[in-house]
């Protein structure tokens, strides 16, 4: 499946759902289709890497459960990197549980997860009412739900039917669900969806804990999907800033490459 859509067009689709309209805006004003997985484990560590990519991406992806020294003033100084470079904050926190338990995880604990990220990441196995657990505040406040479809790592279970039927739940949930974590573009999918891959780097082809690599080049291209999230990568690069511009231009040029064929 391919889509010669450019993100200009499709944000003029997505009028059901403001996140997704917003990154495809987004993707077309700053001309990257790049994010970057921020796994490092403390704050001064993921402020510094923002600043010094934050031009060349669209999205900072984070784990902020792995950062030893979180607090709020961290939230606070990340929230004022991405005005400054103008990309928007991704908590991949992957939710799982139940309706009421999520509500709470969201909302509330440490992190308070609504207060700050743009979108975050939602596993469908629990089934649909889990997307109902976020309805209100995400629609209050904007936030963009991602769906996983498929995963990265080796064995995943989530294939086939399974990814099929994340397709066809996001699909009544239009408002909240702003687009899918996939390996490529999936059928029956409609292109107000936003597609994010990660698992992208051009140095390896694997790490030794069953993460799989695919190059930037080869998911925009073959495999059609929008955004590559690259982590190691770009990080653990001698220069990240460089490296960044490096697997952003791929991207992009692959993205130009996909719309003219
Ligand atoms: F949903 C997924 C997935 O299927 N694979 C992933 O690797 C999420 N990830 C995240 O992307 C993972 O948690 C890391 O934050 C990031 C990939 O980092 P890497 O260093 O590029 O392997």
């Amino acid at each position: 499946v391919k889509s010669h859509l450019s993100f200009q067009e499709r944000s003029q689709l997505a009028n059901c759902n403001k996140m997704a309209q917003k990154l495809f805006r987004l993707m077309s004003e700053k001309k990257s289709n790049l994010a970057v997985a921020a796994d490092l484990t403390t704050k001064a560590e993921v402020l510094k890497l923002a600043d010094a990519i934050g031009s060349e991406i669209v999205v900072l992806k984070t784990h902020v459960d792995i950062i030893s020294d979180y607090d709020e003033d961290f939230v606070k100084q990340l929230k004022a990197l991405s005005e400054k470079h103008k990309f928007l904050i991704f908590e991949d926190r992957k939710f799982a549980d139940i309706g009421n338990t999520v509500k709470y995880q969201y909302q509330s604990g440490v992190y308070k997860i609504s207060e700050w990220s743009d979108m975050v990441t939602v596993h469908a196995v629990a089934g649909p009412g889990i997307i109902d657990s976020f309805k209100d505040s995400v629609l209050q406040k904007e936030c963009g739900l991602l769906m996983l479809a498929q995963m990265s790592s080796k064995g995943s279970l989530c294939v086939g039917e399974y990814t099929q039927q994340v397709v066809e739940m996001a699909k009544q949930n239009q408002d909240c669900v702003m687009g899918f974590i996939c390996q490529e573009r999936l059928s029956n999918m409609p292109e107000h969806f936003v597609l994010m891959t990660p698992g992208v780097q051009l140095n390896n082809t694997a790490d030794t804990l069953g993460q799989q690599y695919n190059t930037p080049d080869y998911i925009v291209q073959e495999k059609s999907t929008d955004v590559i999230i690259v982590g190691r990568g770009i990080y653990q690069s001698q220069d990240p800033k460089s490296e960044a511009h490096k697997y952003r231009t791929i991207a992009w040029d692959s993205y130009e490459k996909r719309l003219s064929k």
